[in-house]
């Protein structure tokens, strides 16, 4: 990093050989080789092969965002009746925690194992103020590998002041690869029978709206293209698939992780599952990539990844209707998501 802190690189493999590389900055998820018997291993995540380079780039690729994943209309955040102003780092609006988010921290690494799997424990204290949230946050997140070849992301925190919370990891999956060019031809389903939809910056209008008969309708497996061609005004507002989905399943009450999504690519025939125990997951299509030089000299180009980031909904503090993502002084918050790799 600039001021020489030494960015630490850890590797879970299991027995099924699958393998991932996670590095303490940003809680990285930099590699996802899935094997194949007679072809070199398919990494099936976008990323790059230096510190510098995640630290110039303003996508996200593979890292744990936070404290509010997605945005927050124009930073404002009232809570128990105190107003706040968080930073702004997009237009007129906050994204994914401020312009110092989880994203561009170095956090705290422990080797563990976790039910006899290996895993990483990844730490961070969030100071009361920090890109203007109240509430001084202590998280935890942990990556087990397990071999059922299930990325099992766990995360932790409490606050000693009311604040919001609202993790998530932002990998973006090309099951045909990562250099292996657009994802459009890859079949995507969502369990959702509702998204939220947005203004043309991505704010939510605050509507609940049906799936049906919109090219967010991903109750059956279909083809990614199906939605980036469509000419509804949704898709025409972000060149491409960009939105918030309401996941069907959702149980404010349960902490076990629910059957969400699922991505497929026939090139490889490797599937990627996606449960969750949080109410909401951005599909989102890598819409502004434009030769982004990534891992190994490769090119991204817009629509080359694919992002299922589970999450509370945007700009739910502003949207007393949608499912609350406050975190009481105290409070231990935990939510868990699985990605599934079948191959
Ligand atoms: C764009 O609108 C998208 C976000 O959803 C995404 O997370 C970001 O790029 C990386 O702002």
């Amino acid at each position: 990093m600039p001021d020489g802190t030494v960015i630490e690189q850890f590797c879970l493999t299991n027995n099924q050989g699958v393998s991932l590389e996670i590095l303490s900055l940003g809680g990285i998820i930099r590699r996802w080789l899935i094997p194949h018997n007679a072809k070199p291993p398919t990494d099936i995540v976008l990323g790059f092969d230096s510190v510098q380079a995640y630290l110039s780039d303003d996508s996200y690729l593979g890292a744990l965002v936070g404290r509010y994943a997605n945005r927050i209309a124009e930073g404002k955040l009232c809570l128990e009746s105190k107003n706040y102003q968080l930073d702004i780092n997009q237009g007129d609006n906050c994204l994914h925690g401020g312009s110092q988010g989880f994203n561009n921290k170095v956090w705290q690494s422990t080797v563990l194992s976790r039910d006899e799997n290996p895993a990483i424990a990844l730490q961070l204290e969030s100071p009361d103020g920090d890109q203007g949230f109240p509430g001084a946050l202590s998280t935890k997140v942990i990556y087990t590998l397990t071999e059922s070849n299930r990325l099992k992301i766990e995360y932790f925190a409490t606050s000693k002041r009311t604040t919001v919370f609202n993790p998530t990891n932002h990998s973006y999956f090309n099951l045909s690869g990562h250099n292996s060019g657009s994802v459009n031809n890859q079949h995507i389903q969502v369990v959702a029978s509702y998204y939220t939809p947005t203004d043309a910056h991505a704010i939510p209008t605050g509507e609940l709206i049906k799936v049906e008969g919109t090219p967010f309708d991903f109750r059956k497996l279909s083809t990614i293209e199906q939605a980036l061609t469509s000419a509804h005004p949704q898709i025409q507002y972000g060149n491409g698939l960009d939105h918030n989905l309401c996941i069907d399943s959702y149980d404010p009450q349960s902490q076990e992780a629910k059957y969400a999504a699922k991505a497929t690519s026939e090139n490889t025939d490797i599937s990627l599952k996606v449960y969750t125990t949080m109410p909401g997951i951005q599909v989102f299509t890598a819409n502004h990539f434009d030769h982004k030089k990534g891992k190994q000299d490769s090119l991204y180009h817009a629509h080359q990844g694919l992002c299922f980031e589970t999450q509370f909904y945007p700009d739910s503090p502003n949207q007393p209707q949608f499912p609350s993502a406050t975190l009481k002084a105290g409070e231990a918050f935990y939510s868990v998501t699985e990605y599934e790799v079948l191959f």
